[in-house]
């Protein structure tokens, strides 16, 4: 462990969802002054009282000084350091963290991290199953599922083999340390612009993932992204740099994956869908090469990984029609793919919470396709954007079931539905989890079948 003095220090842990838990383990552990904060004044705070005996709580609205008496600040990726609070403390000299750092100051087995606009989970999971196929013991977290810090090892339990982590640009602003053996970043189009306060802010967050890295690292990026072509002057000139898409070290040539101009893979033997799959599964293999998992190991995942839930999940035919849930399309960059990836003609259901982002790049990917259904608070701005492009059809609050319905009427035989709200769900939903659920039971209810 890093040299990092915890010992009787005040602690302020902002934000009391996941990672806020796995911080105030993490840190009242290292025998820190624990306060839990959090802005939204419904939390139970007995709850926590219960569950952390004696613990200062404090839950509603926060002014702008009051991590100013605290000497770290443990932030949650959920809070944007634009906040007043968080940036007046900043502004004091009062270090903000997030988890990641922390894991990166403890941890001692190599790490493999993966960010990117799209296709995280879908990297880190199948990278995740590459390194359990080759036998090592390893540890996958972060973004998605387990938070980091409760991969650490706990209660003199021997610590993994490996690391594998999907990193939000949240995740990355806060933190300073990391250094990873192998990274990706996948892709970058627009996307959290309300948190980061402007699209260089987020590219800049992203690239944090390598800052660290140097002689034996390897950074694997695409050849096609124009935010991702030149290095920032900041990164080290040892970085060994991998690149995958058109004419770069991995890539997709007559429906073969192939990797430094041999063939790896037959895209056939893939069990995922579209382009955007493929190229997922050569990152995973460019990473997965860079820790030595064994090629064996590597085709034995690609050839058997389904992909999953709620990314472009096929659910069921319905009067000859397709329904496919791909809830997890949570932007613009995601939601293009998904189309790009169905034949169609396509019934498209969209809206939501846009995080600030243009949404009017989806008018091309819409001609040509059946309609669109239309829901939540994005709703007026894609109307505007797509009113003359393909029939509409607006369903407001509604609700899931009103989506679904409006487009089993605008459905042909032979089209796909496709759920790709471009969008955020939590202006109508718990999460996306919850958004494709509604959708799935919804087709069933079409159906006629009961849904449990
Ligand atoms: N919030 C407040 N006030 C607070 C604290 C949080 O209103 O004081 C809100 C946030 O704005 C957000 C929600 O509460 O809407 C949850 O935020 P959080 O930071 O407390 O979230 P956690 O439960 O700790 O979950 C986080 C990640 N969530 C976010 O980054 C918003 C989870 O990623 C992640 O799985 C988990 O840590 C473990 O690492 C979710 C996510 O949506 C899946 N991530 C974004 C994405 O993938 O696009 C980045
Ligand atoms: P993330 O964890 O980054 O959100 P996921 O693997 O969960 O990524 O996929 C989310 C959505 O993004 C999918 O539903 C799909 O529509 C789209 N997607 C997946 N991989 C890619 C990719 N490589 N490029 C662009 N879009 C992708």
């Amino acid at each position: 462990m890093k040299n990092v003095d915890w010992r009787g220090r005040k602690v302020a842990i902002a934000g009391a969802g996941k990672t806020g838990e796995s911080l105030l383990h993490f840190a009242q552990a290292q025998g820190a002054e624990c306060s839990l904060w959090d802005t939204r004044a419904h939390l139970d705070a007995q709850d926590w009282q219960a569950r952390y005996p004696g613990l200062d709580v404090h839950f509603g609205p926060w002014s702008e000084d009051v991590f100013l008496p605290y000497e770290r600040v443990l932030c949650s990726p959920g809070l944007s350091p634009l906040l007043p609070a968080l940036a007046v403390a900043r502004q004091a000299g009062i270090p903000l963290w997030g988890d990641i750092e922390l894991f990166a100051q403890t941890a001692q087995a190599p790490v493999l991290a993966i960010t990117g606009s799209n296709g995280k989970s879908t990297v880190t999971t199948l990278l995740g199953e590459m390194a359990q196929a080759a036998g090592l013991r390893v540890a996958v977290g972060g973004n998605l599922g387990t938070p980091a810090l409760e991969l650490l090892p706990q209660d003199g339990q021997p610590e993994a083999d490996l690391y594998v982590l999907e990193l939000s640009s949240f995740q990355l602003e806060y933190c300073e340390s990391l250094r990873p053996r192998a990274a990706a970043i996948l892709n970058i189009s627009p996307d959290h612009l309300d948190w980061h306060g402007d699209f260089a802010s987020y590219v800049a967050a992203k690239w944090r993932i390598a800052q660290h890295m140097g002689a034996g690292d390897t950074l694997v990026l695409p050849s096609h992204d124009a935010e991702l072509q030149g290095l920032p002057s900041t990164l080290s000139p040892e970085l060994r740099v991998r690149r995958f898409g058109p004419g770069a070290a991995g890539d997709v040539v007559a429906e073969q994956l192939v990797v430094d101009g041999e063939t790896f893979l037959s895209c056939e033997e893939l069990r995922i869908a579209g382009r955007h799959n493929q190229e997922n599964a050569l990152v995973a293999t460019l990473l997965a090469q860079a820790a030595g998992i064994p090629r064996i190991a590597i085709q034995e995942v690609l050839r058997s990984f389904t992909g999953l839930p709620h990314r472009l999940q096929w659910i069921a035919t319905v009067d000859g029609v397709d329904y496919y849930d791909d809830s997890k399309g949570t932007n613009l960059g995601a939601s293009l793919r998904a189309i790009e990836a169905l034949s169609g003609p396509l019934v498209l259901i969209l809206g939501g919470d846009a995080k600030g982002a243009d949404l009017q790049p989806l008018a091309p990917a819409c001609v040509g396709q059946r309609g669109a259904v239309l829901l939540g608070r994005a709703e007026d701005e894609l109307a505007i954007t797509l009113n003359k492009v393909l029939p509409i059809r607006r369903t407001g609050q509604a609700g899931m079931q009103e989506c679904v319905r409006q487009a089993a009427a605008l459905a042909q035989h032979g089209d796909q539905v496709l759920l790709s709200p471009a969008c955020a769900s939590l202006d109508m939903f718990q999460d996306y989890h919850d958004r494709g659920q509604q959708f799935a039971a919804a087709v069933q209810a079409l159906a006629g079948v009961q849904y449990a």
